[in-house]
């Protein structure tokens, strides 16, 4: 049982000089009831809170951590750029490494332009997108997340609908009605917007596997049909890569499904725990961007030496240990079946989402192909079970519209401990 009085009042010092006391709306535990952990220090498997108690850590910054905490190659590569100045506004040699490195690494990129999280990587695609088509308007998923740019703040996902604001007020209504939304997995849906709005539509964007309104797997022939789809009606299709980039293979989803989109937008693991993101493809589009085109995007601190520094480690270690991603697969894969046995042990209504080490359980009996059955989930008992996890040491997502991250400092024996505390904690919020 854990307690923590330093993290509870700290949560409620922060009220006073943050809103709602966190700098990511997620964070605040809103969702699932209680206080959030304020933490301090983690390493490998485990992270540690301001009052001593221990995770074992299935959020890894929300990707970033694929390695675990602390990493060596990665800490060590920060700590030797460190001396040479945090930042320089000025090009720098690391920065054509990492461009050549993403280029060698993700099949649609061949040009790349780096930015400092996945926000600002989303929102420069599309603006990509529509500077190079000469169309404004652009068809997302509902459920899927892509930052909180004012065009995306339409039936988003993630903390926007973890708390209830999926259509976010202060974006303008002329942004929203250059939104168009499509349910994930309907190949037909999508069709009917591009055919009633021909020639209008710049962008497709989505997750290739989306991670935001818990784990959601693409149907077969989805992301091929969205692919055709584009070709036929000159539409840019824009994979945001910001979870399953560098996580679900070297390549991310494109190359693990074989469907190449035009562009791409990354985050997360590209800056090895550090603000980064980028969005890159082909050189025709890539070439709008300014100063080789017309489409203005900048950044003071772009491209940042320490970044670029971490980035530079963790990518160049993932793409020299592709063992990695079988390592992920298989715990991955222990864990979820560990978990299903405790489920039907327990008679409980359950679907759990799994790509490579990306995953989510609803408590639901309906197949989770889209946000309506994302829907479904019994959300009171969740945060039933993941408060109970909490106690027993694990540190899950704090909202049932988000997915878990595994990192490879999850050795047999903690997965073991993850399936047993999973028992108890079902028993628990079962109650
Ligand atoms: N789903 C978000 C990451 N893509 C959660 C992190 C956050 O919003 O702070």
């Amino acid at each position: 049982m854990t307690q923590a009085p330093i993290s509870n009042e700290l949560f409620h010092r922060a009220q006073n000089s943050i809103p709602g006391g966190v700098n990511s709306p997620v964070r605040a535990f809103k969702a699932v009831g209680g206080n959030p952990r304020f933490m301090v220090s983690a390493n490998g498997a485990y992270m540690l809170d301001e009052d001593g108690n221990r995770y074992i850590d299935f959020i890894n910054s929300w990707g970033p951590m694929i390695l675990g905490h602390a990493a060596e190659v990665v800490q060590e590569a920060v700590q030797k750029a460190i001396p040479n100045s945090l930042s320089f506004g000025a090009p720098t040699r690391k920065e054509i490494e990492i461009a050549e490195l993403i280029v060698s690494m993700v099949p649609s990129i061949e040009k790349v332009r780096m930015v400092n999280s996945g926000t600002e990587a989303t929102m420069s695609a599309i603006r990509v997108a529509r500077g190079y088509t000469g169309r404004d308007k652009i068809i997302k998923f509902e459920g899927c997340y892509h930052g909180h740019g004012d065009s995306f703040l339409i039936s988003a996902g993630s903390g926007a609908i973890t708390l209830g604001v999926p259509d976010s007020p202060g974006v303008t209504k002329g942004t929203a009605n250059d939104t168009l939304t499509a349910p994930y997995n309907n190949l037909d849906a999508v069709k009917m917007l591009a055919e009633a709005n021909k020639g209008q539509i710049a962008a497709i964007i989505l997750e290739p596997v989306a991670g935001n309104m818990g784990l959601v797997t693409p149907a077969e022939g989805f992301l091929q049909g969205l692919r055709d789809l584009c070709d036929q009606e000159g539409i840019i299709l824009i994979f945001d890569e910001v979870m399953t980039g560098f996580r679900l293979a070297a390549g991310g989803a494109q190359e693990l499904y074989g469907v190449t989109p035009d562009m791409s937008t990354l985050g997360k693991i590209i800056g090895g725990g550090m603000p980064v993101g980028a969005y890159g493809g082909k050189k025709e589009i890539m070439d709008y961007v300014a100063p080789a085109g017309p489409v203005y995007q900048a950044g003071t601190l772009s491209g940042n030496p320490i970044a670029m520094a971490a980035g530079m480690a963790m990518l160049t270690y993932l793409k020299e240990h592709p063992e990695v991603y079988t390592q992920l697969n298989q715990i991955t894969e222990k864990m979820v079946s560990g978990m299903q046995q405790n489920m039907q042990q327990l008679g409980v209504n359950y679907t759990i989402n799994r790509v490579g080490s990306m995953f989510s359980i609803f408590f639901t009996e309906q197949p989770v192909s889209d946000f309506e059955s994302a829907k479904t989930s019994d959300t009171a008992l969740f945060g039933r079970y993941f408060n109970a996890m909490l106690q027993k040491g694990v540190y899950l997502a704090p909202s049932q519209y988000e997915a878990l991250f595994v990192s490879t400092a999850i050795t047999e024996s903690i997965a073991d401990e993850y399936i047993k505390a999973n028992l108890e904690a079902l028993k628990e919020a079962l109650q």
